[in-house]
């Protein structure tokens, strides 16, 4: 063969593997890139890289919405702190920091851990499964069911008597979850049942906390000194409930607060959606049933979520070796305007042993979410779904006057059972229309002949129907005055009409 064609079959061999540039690892060597194209079309890919204290932590993560425009979400993420304090302050574990999960610490999962899904090795042993799964159901609305799919990656480290399973879910409409898993059995037992439980004659398993953090280094759309940070409570307010904004312009430790349902946003400050609106992330943390507010000596259990500017030396939220100590002093009044930030948030799961922890222990998991926020201007996963377009009842002309009060109901239905918004153009002057039930009220204050459009919109299609309304001044005084007014001008007029009719008559005699 000469040397063009073994050119060509080469490069016909290579795209028959599947090595066509499009998914080309472009951060990493091919061995430590993960692309995962969902059957809907959405798409994670990213980057792992294995340490020996966090085990495996991801990098260059985009995500391709369904027909939409792959971007970077995250620059890295990590687990940064396993905190473990024992009730009896026997012992208080930094188990990632100090013993660290990846190295030795990084069991070998065998092919039937991963059902369904695939081992990916490092250093000769597979220490990640990667799967994929159908949901049950992503959305159902009207007659149309979506499944979803998410792509999990874990692997398992044992610490004591402990396995510790990080786990990450990538889901096709761009939501991630960071979850910690935790089974093996129960680390500690005493005597004393005022700190724990007794789970068998002189067998007390210690109560403790596992405070588990993670350290989120967002480059929205890989800019990464135009990210901003935010913090949105809901609070009540006259008896309503109020959305109100806190942008971040330095560092930052913040607690959670369930009474006003408070998140925090990651937002790009130039990339907008189609509707002209930021592309961002919301970090909700969820599980704030469970809160460690620890001793003085742990002032990164104070708070729960925590913005910073990018540090490598920042690796741990606490027993962290070097920069800063811990969290606290991570936060130090840096600017995170035009800075490459990144943000920590820690869940706290109570562990009061059971007698089922013993001997081996039902996995518990703790998690947070990330979500997407006006990445899309639309649900992306949702556009096979036809829509039907609401429909309206036509409406007779009207006549009405001045003074007159006015309650009228405009019917309009939607087969999907979408909620309906109502819009109108060219009411007669002092009514207006409840955008939202369809009802015109108020009193009409001007004459005049007016065309009424009602455009009724279910967000995707509309229907309109228009109307003639004739509006004629009343008299004088109030409506009723003008009532009797005009029954006074129907008999004059009657009067008039019979006198003529009897004159008629008369000349024709
Ligand atoms: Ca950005
Ligand atoms: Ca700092
Ligand atoms: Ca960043
Ligand atoms: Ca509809
Ligand atoms: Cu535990």
């Amino acid at each position: 063969m000469n040397k063009l064609l073994i050119k060509i079959v080469l490069l016909f061999t290579l795209s028959l593997l599947g090595f066509s540039h499009a998914n080309a690892a472009e951060n990493c060597g091919d061995e430590f890139y993960v692309n995962e194209i969902f059957p809907n079309g959405a798409r994670w890919d990213m980057c792992w890289e294995h340490k020996d204290r966090e085990g495996i932590i991801f990098k260059s993560i985009y995500f391709t919405p369904k027909n939409g425009t792959r971007r970077m979400v995250l620059n890295q993420v990590a687990i940064a702190q396993i905190h473990v304090p024992y009730d009896d302050n026997g012992t208080r574990f930094h188990d990632l920091s100090d013993l660290g999960i990846g190295g030795l610490n990084m069991l070998e999962l065998q092919s039937d851990e991963c059902p369904d899904g695939s081992l990916i090795p490092f250093s000769g042993k597979n220490v990640l499964c990667k799967q994929t799964t159908k949901q049950d159901i992503s959305f159902k609305s009207g007659t149309n069911t979506e499944n979803g799919y998410y792509l999990s990656l874990f692997s398992v480290s044992p610490v004591g008597a402990y396995y510790y399973i990080p786990t990450w879910k990538f889901f096709d409409n761009g939501k991630i979850e960071p979850w910690m898993g935790a089974t093996g059995a129960l680390q500690r037992f005493g005597t004393d049942d005022s700190t724990g439980w007794l789970l068998a004659d002189n067998r007390v398993g210690i109560a403790h906390l596992h405070n588990f953090f993670w350290k989120l280094d967002f480059d929205l759309n890989k800019t990464y000194l135009d990210d901003a940070v935010e913090e949105i409570n809901f609070n009540l307010v006259n008896g309503k409930r109020e959305r109100s904004i806190i942008p971040f312009s330095t560092e930052a430790a913040r607690k959670v607060n369930p009474e006003t349902m408070r998140h925090w946003r990651v937002r790009d400050k130039s990339a907008k959606n189609e509707n002209g609106h930021s592309i961002s992330y919301d970090v909700i943390l969820s599980e704030m049933g469970h809160q460690d507010i620890g001793p003085a000596s742990e002032p990164f259990t104070h708070n729960d979520f925590f913005v910073t500017t990018q540090n490598d030396n920042e690796r741990f939220a606490s027993h962290n070796t070097s920069g800063g100590t811990n969290l606290d002093e991570f936060v130090n009044g840096e600017s995170i305007v035009d800075n490459d930030i990144v943000v920590w948030a820690g869940v706290t799961f109570y562990h009061m042993p059971r007698s089922e922890d013993s001997p081996h222990m039902d996995a518990h998991w703790s998690h947070l979410k990330i979500v997407p926020r006006d990445w899309n201007a639309s649900n992306t996963l949702s556009d096979d779904v036809t829509n039907n377009a609401p429909t309206i009842a036509t409406v007779a002309n009207l006549n009405s006057q001045t003074s007159d009060s006015i309650t009228l109901n405009i019917q309009a239905s939607d087969s999907d059972g979408d909620s309906l918004i109502y819009n109108v153009s060219n009411l007669p002057t002092g009514l207006s229309i409840n955008t939202s039930s369809g009802v015109i009220s108020g009193v009409i204050s001007t004459a005049g002949t007016y065309l009424v459009q009602i455009t009724v919109s279910d967000g995707q299609q509309s229907a309109s129907t228009q109307f003639n309304w004739v509006v004629s001044a009343a008299s004088t005084g109030s409506s009723s005055g003008g009532g009797s007014l005009s029954i006074m001008l129907l008999f004059s007029l009657l009067g008039l009409i019979l006198f003529n009719v009897f004159f008629r008559f008369k000349n024709n005699d």
